[in-house]
């Protein structure tokens, strides 16, 4: 077979990453003119010990990010203005965005209400290349939304993820294939999934800033210092994620997790950070209309030993009460332990098949 007949794409992958903008705090300013070029944030109020959820470029000038607290934010910046959240407003945006990827490609797994991944591989031809089918999409994205994504395209989720984050915001980041590990190399290690702040530190105690400094080591290496997850985190730092896009129908959970940027073993914080999880899933559960009966908490120790708690139940659950409900009832058990901890997920699998969930919630609308 004559080499120029083979398309890149026999060889590679290629998978875009969107993602939008200051996602809640641009819906804001698309809806309230006004606000437009002025410093905003989405989130609780100050005197409510409210966090920052989502910040505009203009307030970032400031120093203001996700997940501080507001009246730190008003420290940072006195002229802010900040909006209350209204999930239905994003969660119907996010309806719409994900219409127009899955009218690119089926291949479509979205990671939360503002980001997907787009499986493109099949959609190239010799004049329609990934760069300019994510090119297309920005636009469309415009066009309908008057949103901004940012994107990146790559062969794997990992590259791809990465490079949309690079030209943010309204940006796009194109990394060719075969540039992966070159592409990498310079990066800070916590770009790599699955590295935080903490195995951050550890990394830099041994003088591994970049992860290029960390790709060289070998798997042995990896394996010591990452147990079971150390092949696929050196795979990773060489480019490397042969994970599939997988859409939501071939789903086996949802799940939302993270590291606390001080390890904590306050019951009040912990309380508030299981909710905001279990908003995470519930809202990811709700807009699929997918409904599950097993609940499941996880938790990490400062001493780096995670524990699972799972619970079953024969009612489904789908809203974020619900699940919160479970997951905190699994904490308070958890919490006799005193310990102080690093990281907590909640997740819900055990699925309904989609079609036999959105009829049992059809029934429950109607007052079954
Ligand atoms: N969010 C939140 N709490 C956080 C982080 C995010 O409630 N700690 C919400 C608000 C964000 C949305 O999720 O708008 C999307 O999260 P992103 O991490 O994508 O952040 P943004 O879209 O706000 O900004 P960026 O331009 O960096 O993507
Ligand atoms: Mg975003
Ligand atoms: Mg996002």
């Amino acid at each position: 077979m004559p080499t120029d007949d083979l398309r890149l794409s026999e060889q590679y992958k290629a998978i875009i990453h969107a993602d939008f903008d200051a996602f809640y705090a641009s819906v804001e300013q698309r809806d309230y003119p006004e606000l437009n070029g002025k410093p905003v944030v989405v989130g609780g109020k100050p005197e409510n010990r409210g966090v920052v959820a989502s910040a505009s470029y203009e307030a970032r000038t400031f120093g203001i990010r996700s997940a501080i607290p507001m009246s730190r934010a008003y420290r940072l910046c006195p002229q802010l203005v900040r909006r209350p959240a209204r999930f239905e407003i994003y969660r119907s945006v996010s309806s719409k965005v994900m219409d127009i990827f899955r009218s690119i490609t089926p291949l479509v797994e979205s990671l939360s209400l503002d980001e997907a991944y787009l499986d493109v591989t099949e959609c190239e031809t010799s004049e329609i290349t990934p760069p300019l089918i994510a090119q297309a999409l920005r636009k469309r994205v415009w066009d309908e939304l008057s949103l901004t994504i940012s994107v990146g395209v790559g062969t794997s989720k990992c590259v791809s993820k990465i490079a949309s984050d690079m030209n943010k915001p309204d940006g796009i980041t194109v990394v060719r294939p075969g540039t992966e590990r070159q592409f990498l190399s310079p990066l800070p290690v916590q770009s790599i999934w699955g590295i935080g702040p903490k195995t951050m530190e550890r990394l830099n105690s041994y003088g591994i800033n970049t992860i290029g400094e960390l790709a060289i080591r070998d798997i042995s290496w990896f394996e010591s210092n990452f147990g079971s997850n150390g092949r696929s985190v050196r795979n990773m730092c060489l480019g490397e994620d042969p994970r599939p896009v997988i859409t939501h129908r071939q789903r086996k959970s949802f799940s939302s997790e993270t590291t606390l940027v001080d390890d904590s073993e306050d019951p009040e914080i912990l309380r508030e950070i299981v909710i905001r999880l279990s908003n995470d899933v519930g809202v990811s559960l709700s807009s699929r209309g997918v409904r599950g009966k097993t609940v499941k908490l996880k938790l990490r120790s400062s001493d780096f030993v995670t524990v699972t708690r799972q619970r079953s139940v024969t009612e489904p659950v789908q809203l974020s009460s619900e699940i919160a409900d479970i997951a905190i009832d699994l904490l308070s058990q958890e919490l006799n332990q005193k310990n102080s901890y690093r990281l907590i997920g909640v997740g819900v699998s055990g699925f309904d098949s989609l079609e036999n969930s959105q009829d049992a919630m059809q029934l429950r609308l109607e007052g079954f």
